[in-house]
């Protein structure tokens, strides 16, 4: 039991089981566990080859700058863009996470989000509940089936979206860096002219560099007062307080949102609207798909301990491998 590779793990997982398989498998210390982190890090930093976290986590330079023989980060969940590349970088340290095995899930809670602010579900809910049905009328709503269906990020869960689209009859256009080789989809040059096209535009591009606030009160205002905003990428692909300001002065239709920009704070403004569908970031939350993304965890570490290759690698970190 002794020679059980050390592993720190920067906080709890978001899938309890994987904590006691990780301490089952590696001599395992949680470092958001420990009474004080800093002092933690300096006295035993240079004893961790490897590191586990979470996409919701994510990796601060300072713990990888006080982690002087860090090789391998085990990251749960498909967004890299809270792992800081830099620090990783320079250190050499390569970097697992968990594509293709939350794709259906996420695309799932797309259309869960688009279905419910066209439909007004979720405030019809509160309507049924607040006993307002036997006093009044709900509001008709926005036809969803045969609409056009614009796809910001044609990556893995963007084309998921899209092939649930067919099943509503809908159009789907979309808008990458670059067109997609074989996508069946037609392709716009400019998320500004696919805003001014769809009538749902789902945000499904990767966030970090670049992407900050590229949904702008422009796109919006492209977007316009019949469309509707459905994001389950990142919160920081949104300008959330213009985008607050456009469901408030009714400059688009309506939002779903499972992601925002100050996670778990969602813009206060929104929470006053009935035009918006609130979602705490669980786009990836099914037994199964935790499930799965656990085990990729398990196995980028085991694998690239065993020999050197984690099975899935975050671009950049595969990048500098060939580079
Ligand atoms: C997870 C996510 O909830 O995969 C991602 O990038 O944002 C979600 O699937 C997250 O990884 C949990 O921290």
């Amino acid at each position: 039991a002794t020679s059980r590779p050390r592993v720190l793990q920067y906080g709890k997982m978001p899938l309890p089981q994987l904590d006691a398989e990780l301490a089952q498998a590696y001599e395992v210390s949680i470092l958001s566990e420990q009474p004080d982190p800093a002092r933690f890090l300096a006295e035993h930093g240079s004893q961790f080859e490897y590191l586990v976290t979470s996409a919701g986590m994510g990796l601060p330079a300072h713990v990888v700058d006080a982690l002087p023989k860090l090789r391998f980060v085990s990251s749960f969940g498909v967004g890299f863009d809270s792992l800081d590349r830099e620090s990783l970088m320079r250190r050499g340290a390569r970097v697992g996470y968990t594509p293709g095995v939350l794709d259906d899930c996420v695309a799932d809670l797309a259309f869960a989000l688009l279905l419910d602010a066209a439909r007004g579900l979720s405030e019809a809910d509160r309507f049924v509940r607040r006993g307002d049905w036997a006093r009044s009328r709900f509001g008709i709503r926005t036809r969803t089936s045969g609409k056009r269906l614009g796809i910001f990020g044609m990556g893995r869960i963007g084309s998921t979206v899209a092939r649930r689209a067919s099943g509503f009859d809908m159009e789907v256009a979309y808008h990458n860096r670059r067109p997609v080789e074989g996508s069946p989809h037609h392709y716009l040059p400019s998320l500004l002219e696919l805003a001014r096209w769809s009538d749902f535009l789902v945000i499904t591009a990767a966030g970090g560099v670049g992407t900050q606030h590229l949904v702008s009160t422009e796109v919006l205002g492209a977007l316009g007062p019949q469309g509707f905003l459905i994001n389950v990428a990142r919160g920081s692909v949104v300008d959330e307080a213009a985008l607050a300001q456009a469901l408030k002065q009714q400059r688009i239709a309506g939002a779903g949102l499972d992601v925002f920009e100050d996670e778990p704070h969602p813009h206060p403004d929104l929470l006053a609207l009935d035009n918006v569908v609130l979602a705490p970031h669980i786009a990836s939350g099914t037994h199964e798909t935790r499930r799965a993304m656990a085990d990729l965890v398990l196995r980028n570490l085991a694998q690239f301990i065993a020999t050197g290759e984690p099975v899935a690698e975050v671009p950049w970190s595969a990048a500098q491998q060939t580079a």
